[in-house]
């Protein structure tokens, strides 16, 4: 596929497909061609603001009537397996937003019937692409921290997210679904895979129907620690959404990733801060931008990756780990507080 203009067609013109549409024009070496959904005022508004003209009410036709390279599904998660098993039935790559499944069940056959077909499939978990998420890895990989033995990924905001997503409000599972899946994605990015987890959630704001704070434990595969922490319900001098703060200790050194993309390592009995602040690009617009930077990065990823013929990093069995962890956490929640082994959910 090397130098191809791969040609995409997005399904699901809502809310967030807006961020999809802004970065694909930006990608190398991809162009959007067709565009489809339900709701025929959210297809033309898309339409016209990205000027795409090949329009359709129904995934089906699209992929009948287009030749397609690949299909980006921005529905939301209960209509996530019948269009994934759609794209891989018509032989057509998959990229899926996440949360990708409604149960481990339905990430295993979407995964599953995308390999039968033997077509790519990334799940669009753009958190672990943020540039100051990059940042920490970065100095994980030089060696900088030696031995990780304890990691902290947080996430606390009182930002109204329900007036852009207000299914979120009457969702019965929130806060862990829609956001604690990127900040469980990036423990296992940055610590590795999971042997064992606890948590516990609550309820704070009365107006919501799902938990909006969670607080998750986990022992990793390499021996490290680690905690995840969200909440939606945390008032704060200073509003940090969509800011995720680091933690790390290591037999060698500590990092700090905080407030305002300010990464602090201290190692060698030296101290260093540096700005890892993400790009404002030319569409974006605060607080978004680095989860809007996030978007380009793993859509370009994903570019490189169908075109070299390689395994995108967020690959559906690789999500599928991040998944069983989202489920884990519900079910120690609800059992107080029980330990989940969670290599029993592979
Ligand atoms: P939305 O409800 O605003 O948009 C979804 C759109 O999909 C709607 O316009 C709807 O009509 C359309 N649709 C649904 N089923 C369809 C079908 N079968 N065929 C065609 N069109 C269909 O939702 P949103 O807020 O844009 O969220 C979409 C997804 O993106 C969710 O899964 C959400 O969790 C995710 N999201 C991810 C991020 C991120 O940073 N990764 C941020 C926000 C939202
Ligand atoms: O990234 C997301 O999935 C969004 C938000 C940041 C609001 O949680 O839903």
């Amino acid at each position: 596929m090397v130098g191809k203009t791969l040609k995409g067609g997005l399904i699901g013109c809502g809310f967030f497909a807006h961020n999809h549409l802004h970065a694909w024009a930006a990608v190398e070496g991809v162009e959007i061609v067709a565009l489809c959904d339900r709701d025929e005022k959210r297809l033309r508004e898309a339409a016209e603001k990205f000027g795409i003209t090949r329009l359709y009410a129904d995934a089906a036709e699209m992929l009948a009537k287009e030749e397609l390279d690949f299909v980006d599904i921005a529905t939301t998660v209960a209509t996530h397996r019948p269009l994934v098993e759609l794209a891989a039935k018509a032989n057509v790559a998959v990229i899926c937003q996440k949360p990708f499944a409604e149960t481990l069940a339905d990430a295993r056959a979407m995964v599953d019937a995308c390999k039968t077909a033997g077509v790519p499939l990334m799940v669009h978990e753009n958190f672990r692409w943020q540039a100051p998420i990059r940042a920490v890895r970065e100095v994980i990989n030089a060696g900088t921290l030696g031995d990780i033995f304890w990691g902290r990924v947080s996430f606390r905001s009182a930002y109204d997210v329900f007036s852009g997503q207000p299914y979120l409000a009457t969702e019965e599972r929130f806060i862990i679904q829609d956001l604690g899946i990127h900040i469980l994605d990036i423990a296992r990015f940055l610590f590795g895979d999971v042997a064992h987890l606890s948590a516990t959630t609550r309820r704070v704001n009365p107006a919501i129907r799902g938990e909006d704070v969670a607080t998750i434990l986990m022992s990793h595969e390499s021996g490290a620690t680690s905690i995840c922490d969200c909440s939606y319900a945390t008032h704060l001098p200073e509003e940090l959404f969509p800011q995720t703060l680091v933690e790390i200790d290591g037999a060698k050194g500590t990092l700090r990733l905080n407030a305002n993309y300010q990464m602090t390592i201290h190692a060698d009995g030296r101290t260093e801060t540096r700005d890892v602040s993400p790009k404002l690009l030319s569409w974006a617009s605060r607080p978004w931008h680095n989860i809007q930077e996030s978007v380009f990065n793993i859509e370009q990823h994903w570019a490189d990756c169908l075109t070299g013929g390689r395994e995108p990093e967020t690959s559906g069995a690789d999500n599928f780990k991040t998944m069983a962890l989202v489920f884990a956490a519900y079910e120690s929640a609800v059992n107080s507080q029980k330990a989940i082994d969670v290599r029993r959910m592979a």
